[in-house]
């Protein structure tokens, strides 16, 4: 299996219940190591470049806002980016996070237990992970400049 490095983004939800530890410690206990992490303020652009591939999906407009803290109330706009690296660290992360859909993600993944679909039925599932490994590494570079991760 190969040694891949993955996104993850603890979403303005998760970090607004305070669930940021949580996904760490999830993420330390499936092997994987940390090897980039910061607070991010995301910029328009920056939100629209990371869902770029879903910019014709009618919830387009409200994943920008929700990934930019908009409905959480932030004025920072702010999100967690951590990069981590391991075999087949990019499964091993979609693993521990669940399906995209919290109402079908299982039992014991993050979205499982702490996902919700809202009144307004926006998905809140608390974090981003990288889908594939073309997507990984596009992501990886969108979020981290070189400097700021550790060396492989
Ligand atoms: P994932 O985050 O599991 O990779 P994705 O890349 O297909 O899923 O979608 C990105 C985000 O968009 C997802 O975390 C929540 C939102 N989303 C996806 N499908 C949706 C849907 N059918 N209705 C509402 N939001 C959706
Ligand atoms: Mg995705």
């Amino acid at each position: 299996m190969a040694v891949e490095k993955t996104l993850i983004l603890v979403k303005p939800d998760g970090t607004h219940r305070k669930l940021t530890g949580l996904v760490i410690d999830r993420l330390d206990a499936a092997g994987l190591e940390m090897v980039g992490a910061k607070m991010v303020s995301v910029s328009e652009k920056l939100a629209r470049e990371h869902y770029k591939a879903l910019a014709d999906k009618p919830f387009f407009p409200d994943l920008i806002k929700y990934i930019r803290g908009e409905f959480h109330g932030f004025k920072d706009h702010r999100v967690m980016a951590l990069a981590y690296r391991g075999e087949n660290a990019i499964g091993k992360a979609r693993a521990v996070a669940g399906a995209t859909n919290p109402e079908h993600a299982s039992p014991g993944t993050i979205r499982g237990s702490f996902g919700r679909i809202t009144t307004t039925g926006h998905f809140e599932n608390v974090l981003h992970a990288s889908s594939d490994e073309a997507d990984a590494e596009r992501e990886v570079k969108l979020w981290f400049r070189p400097d700021e991760l550790l060396k492989d």
